[in-house]
């Protein structure tokens, strides 16, 4: 038997098994059998390709872009533990640009910049799961771009103009935080989960006490970055999702017990999708009902059901919770039950007036395969949800759904098709707006075994293309990752427009700004070293292929503060400033300024300079002499 029909057997019978299971338990598939098969799909030792048969040519819409041909797409994809976004061409799936976020990264020397340090507070590490765009009106308006940080629970800002960092911003009273979603009719404000439930105040009492621990749903002002609020429940939160009106925000939480062993997370069968009643909780705020904790405005909504925050019950350890299209569901994926919990959105406030009982709200619930993480949708009624522990994506129609709920016999299924392998996120082009246009899907696969050829211990990611215009879904592309994007948004082109040279308008220039002053220097012209004491500014253009200054001097030990500007004026030309055996560069782009400060060596001798970034015939001769003087 080949490897590739022994693992095809060991994949059926794995799958088979579970199926027989509406209910995944600690101990049974998920705890056990499948996950730990989907770890040790291969065979121990060395590993030699063997490549799947080749697919038969490929009917639907064209999936390759030529030499010079533009995507129609941006993909923007989170990058996990590498702390950055990635850019992607949809449908060719070209990597175009990573944007470093919470990473020190030495290519642009963000984290080392002074700008992205002050953002950074020495925290040069974090965990981005979720990218998405702002809105307005319902779909996307161009603007930003907000990350979370799991690591150290932080929300980042980039702006869409320059595809650069603008804000960070730290979240109080939290760990791990997950789910972030902004709310959708306005840029308004960023809601994020905590995934981790901690004592609140964390200051060393309760620790030990789980039953004191709580968890808290953030709002930032997507507009100013700053803290707005916090709402603290008793249960954990996983993913985030807004409404489009501006009424409610949702988590999923998959830890209603409380617990903080797997299996106390994974006791119960039904856990809750959390409601947050906006409008309620921004009343209360403004009549000062809050506590302070570490100078956040709390609302205490923990317990039980009130005017803030009911709790939806669904099946079991939900993860995703996606809207569809058309603002009328919220679509909740069991993750630990093979179905999904469709919630009618227009029902919610009969519940929070209590007209109705909350899972009322719950219109379909249709088994979707084993493992379910998330879901998009085309925009023409129809769902595209993740199924994990299959390894499957299950296209399913919402209202065949509904009326299955209500007895009817249709399946809502309509088609599934294998991804390799485990499947964490998806997406589809436009899929978190009401202009979703159901033309791509993407599958982020966890695990790519044997798709690509074997690099050691670590295997690439396998992010897979779906061309969904057709009746069958159709996996036209392999994806090959670096560990380890969580989600994507995939946007059409005409929504991203971005600058050429800098236009000087973020925070960041308002700091050079002020310094030039103080110095009282053109910073688009001068070149000039300036000494305070052990500290030395050095003011200095940069024109390809020279720096404005061909030599400066500084004494052993001195803290130099470098500011370049690049006064090119074309696009694409870019600078670098690195020090030789400084651990200093950066990357300045045309009508940027940026600026780094290091300490000079404490060994006096002739230290070059250069220009890092390739920028012109002569770009190995753009370079000077610091020289380190006893
Ligand atoms: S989570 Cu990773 S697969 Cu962080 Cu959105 Cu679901
Ligand atoms: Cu300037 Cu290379």
């Amino acid at each position: 038997m080949s490897k590739d029909s022994k693992d095809k057997n060991r994949y059926d019978n794995v799958a088979a098994g579970s199926r027989r299971r509406f209910l995944v338990g600690a101990g049974t598939a998920l705890g056990g059998g499948a996950l730990a098969w989907s770890m040790t799909g291969c065979e121990e030792g060395t590993t030699t390709p063997s490549a799947a048969p080749t697919p038969a040519p490929h009917k639907g819409q064209e999936v390759h872009a030529a030499p010079g041909q533009l995507d129609d797409y941006y993909g923007f994809w989170s990058g996990g533990q590498s702390g950055e976004i990635r850019i992607l061409g949809v449908p060719s799936m070209r990597e175009l640009k990573r944007i470093p976020v919470f990473n020190r990264e030495s290519a642009t020397g963000w984290g080392a910049t002074d700008f992205s340090k002050k953002l950074l507070g020495g925290t040069m590490s974090g965990d981005t799961h979720h990218v998405h765009l702002s809105y307005t009106d319902g779909t996307y308006d161009g603007r930003y771009i907000y990350v979370n940080d799991k690591f150290s629970a932080r929300l980042a800002r980039v702006r869409i103009a320059t595809m650069e960092v603008d804000k960070i911003v730290d979240i109080p009273n939290s760990q791990g935080t997950h789910g972030i979603f902004p709310q959708r009719h306005k840029t308004g404000l960023v809601l994020c989960n905590s995934e981790f439930r901690i004592p609140q105040p964390n200051d060393g009492r309760d620790m030990d006490d789980p039953s004191k621990y709580a968890a808290m749903h953030t709002a930032i002002d997507g507009e100013t970055m700053e803290l707005k609020w916090q709402v603290m429940v008793e249960g954990n939160m996983d993913l985030c999702a807004t409404d489009y009106t501006g009424d409610y925000s949702f988590a999923t939480c998959y830890n209603s017990e409380g617990g903080v062993t797997l299996e106390e997370m994974m006791a119960a069968d039904l856990d809750h999708l959390y409601v947050f009643n906006l409008k309620a909780i921004q009343a209360a705020v403004d009549a000062g009902k809050t506590i302070e904790i570490n100078g956040a405005k709390v609302v205490d909504a923990r317990g039980a059901d009130s005017e803030f925050v009911m709790r939806v019950p669904v099946p079991k350890s939900p993860h995703g919770v996606n809207i569809t299209p058309d603002g009328k569901y919220a679509v909740v994926a069991g993750k630990l039950s093979p179905t999904c919990s469709v919630v009618q959105i227009d029902m919610l406030a009969d519940a929070f007036a209590g007209k109705i009982k909350p899972r009322d709200c719950v219109v379909a619930e249709p088994e979707v395969g084993l493992g379910p993480l998330h879901t998009a949708f085309d925009g023409k009624g129809n769902a595209y949800t993740s199924i994990f522990i299959d390894s499957v994506m299950t296209k399913w129609n919402i209202d065949t759904a509904i009326a299955q709920f209500k007895g009817g016999t249709e399946s809502p299924i309509l088609d599934k098709v294998d991804v390799h392998y485990q499947v964490g996120h998806t997406n589809a082009s436009m899929s978190e707006t009401k202009e979703a246009d159901g033309k791509w899907l993407v599958a982020l696969c966890k695990f790519s075994k044997d798709r690509f050829l074997p690099v050691g211990m670590l295997h690439p990611e396998n992010d897979q293309l779906i061309d969904m215009t057709m009746d069958k879904l159709e996996v036209v592309h392999d994806g090959p990752a670096y560990s380890e994007p969580h989600d994507c948004v995939i946007v059409r082109r005409d929504i991203i427009n971005t600058l050429q040279v800098q236009d000087r308008k973020d925070d960041r220039f308002a700091m050079y700004d002020a310094w030039a002053k103080a110095d009282g220097i053109d910073i688009m012209s001068t070149n000039k070293v300036i000494r305070n004491g052990k500290k030395v500014r050095v003011w200095m253009t940069s024109q390809a292929p020279k720096f404005g200054m061909n030599e400066f001097k500084v004494k052993a030990g001195d803290e130099v503060q470098v500011i370049v500007t690049n006064i090119d004026n074309v696009q694409d030309l870019s600078h670098g400033f690195a020090v030789c055996n400084h651990d200093t560069n950066m990357l300045i782009n045309a009508q940027d300024t940026q600026s780094i400060t290091f300490t000079a060596s404490s060994k006096p001798g002739l230290y070059w300079y250069y220009c890092s970034w390739f920028c012109h015939a002569l770009h190995l001769e753009m370079r000077g002499r610091m020289f380190v003087e006893a």
